[in-house]
């Protein structure tokens, strides 16, 4: 089993579509390993994000996660990382398939709703960022 890591970004929140995108979530067929809600600092978001440093939105983009509460979630299925991205659609809405997520809820490119994983491995990394091991059910 595959592991991927999302994030349910502040737009999706504050157009209260979480519980939307959850529901999509479970019938998709993901396994919850960890769940929780937080707020990220500026710092927080630009270490997560450091992969972007050199790309011309990486301030707004840092500054756009840490502006209101997300929820982060480790999930499980067969191919997860794949199976999330193309759950999610294209990065600008206005390029996203139907009824993907993106699709239904994202607002813009930068407020696009939700992240996911680009690969296995850096679903791992993405993962032990905001979860230690305790935090996943086994
Ligand atoms: O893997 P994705 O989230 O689909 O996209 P990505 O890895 O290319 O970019 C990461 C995030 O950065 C994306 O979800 C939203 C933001 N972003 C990407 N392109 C732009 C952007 N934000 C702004 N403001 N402008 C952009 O052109």
């Amino acid at each position: 089993m595959e592991r991927t890591f999302i994030i349910l970004k502040p737009d999706a929140l504050e157009s209260k579509n979480a519980g939307n995108i959850l529901a999509r979530i479970e019938a998709e067929g993901f396994r919850v390993l960890g769940l929780k809600l937080i707020q990220m600092s500026a710092d927080d978001a630009g270490r997560f994000y450091a992969v972007h440093k050199e790309r011309p939105f990486y301030g707004d983009l840092c500054k756009y996660m840490s502006s209101g509460p997300v929820i982060v979630a480790a999930l499980e299925a067969a191919g997860a990382v794949q199976k999330w991205r193309d759950l999610i659609g294209a990065t600008d809405p206005a390029q996203a398939a139907p009824n993907t997520i993106r699709k239904l809820y994202a607002k813009s490119k930068e407020a696009n709703a939700v992240h996911g994983s680009d690969s296995v491995e850096n679903a791992k990394i993405e993962i032990a960022f905001f979860f230690s091991e305790r935090e996943l059910v086994g």
